[in-house]
């Protein structure tokens, strides 16, 4: 077996020497632009070049080495029937309910407040959080959105949650379907948007959206830059209908250092670090998926390309 590692890491031995030690059998080999076809069996990348889908013509499934599909479906030449698997959690739910968790707290903890009071070296006590008045709503309940409703709720938040289709979870009031997205907008004060990047879902943290959220409106974008249109954002602050805004991911990343959205004091900027791959637990199960499905097993996390997560 054949197995093609394709990531722009400047040091791809932190990978194939540990895939090499958890795949034994397999050769392992790196992408090189000028080097020769390798004729893989399996792809394991991240944001890989099309050139990857013109040379290698016997690939059984490509392994992504994040939970975004976005970028790898977006790929010309992705060979429309070839399966496309996820990463499944691997880690990364629990580092975003942390940062989601944190920025959080900063709004309904009023944190930002007790650092200005030290700065002045003032003591003085806030009235305590009113839970009631933080409800937060999540979108997307994937593996990652269901984590992050799940630690809310479990700190006795209000959550709301609101994906395509219907999903029960205990502790959160779920919404279902475009139908419902206004009742959802109109329930919820902390916006957290872990949605998957499809045609459906681009754009959808607009300013039509943002206006129907609880006065004093947070926002968190843990999703992919392309959810949030930026002006609408900037209009719905000046509006002083959000409050505050603490953003991950951004449509242009790096974030150009001349983008408005640095000098907006509103505005929490974070560089795309809310939930890191963490290379042990996701070449544990990339690696374990290899075998699986080398060996005919079938396994968890192929992508509807159709859907597009
Ligand atoms: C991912 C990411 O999709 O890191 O996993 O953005």
């Amino acid at each position: 077996m054949k197995v093609l590692f394709v990531a722009g890491d400047p040091k791809p031995e932190r990978w194939t020497v540990p895939i090499k030690e958890l795949l034994p059998e397999a050769e392992i080999h790196v992408w090189d632009a000028n080097g020769p076809t390798v004729d893989a069996d399996y792809a394991i990348v991240w944001q890989p070049p099309a050139e990857l889908f013109e040379r290698e013509k016997k690939l059984k499934a490509v392994f992504n080495l994040g939970a975004g599909i976005d970028g790898l479906l977006a790929v010309p030449n992705l060979p429309p029937h070839l399966p496309v698997v996820r990463l499944e959690d691997a880690g990364m739910s629990v580092q975003m309910a942390e940062y989601v968790l944190h920025q959080l707290l900063e709004a309904s903890r009023g944190m930002e407040t007790y650092r200005e009071q030290q700065r002045e070296g003032i003591w003085k006590i806030h009235r305590p959080i009113k839970r009631s008045e933080w409800p937060v709503g999540v979108m997307g309940l994937g593996h990652i959105g269901k984590r992050v409703a799940r630690t809310l709720s479990d700190l006795d938040y209000r959550v709301n949650g609101w994906a395509r289709s219907e999903h029960d979870l205990e502790g959160v009031t779920t919404f279902a379907g475009a139908d419902s997205l206004p009742h959802f907008l109109q329930s919820t004060r902390v916006l957290v948007n872990t949605l998957p990047l499809t045609e459906e879902t681009r754009d959808i943290l607009n300013y039509t959206h943002l206006s129907q959220l609880m006065p004093g409106a947070v926002v968190i974008n843990v999703g992919r830059g392309e959810h949030l249109v930026e002006d609408d954002l900037l209009r719905a602050i000046d509006d002083s209908h959000v409050a505050r805004a603490s953003l991950d991911v951004f449509r242009q990343e790096p974030l150009p250092s001349d983008h408005p959205f640095w000098q907006r004091p509103e505005i929490t900027i974070t560089p795309h670090i809310s939930a890191r791959t963490l290379r042990d637990a996701t070449l544990e199960q990339i690696t374990g998926k290899i075998r699986a499905h080398h060996s005919g097993q079938s396994i968890t996390g192929i992508v509807d390309t159709s859907r597009g997560y």
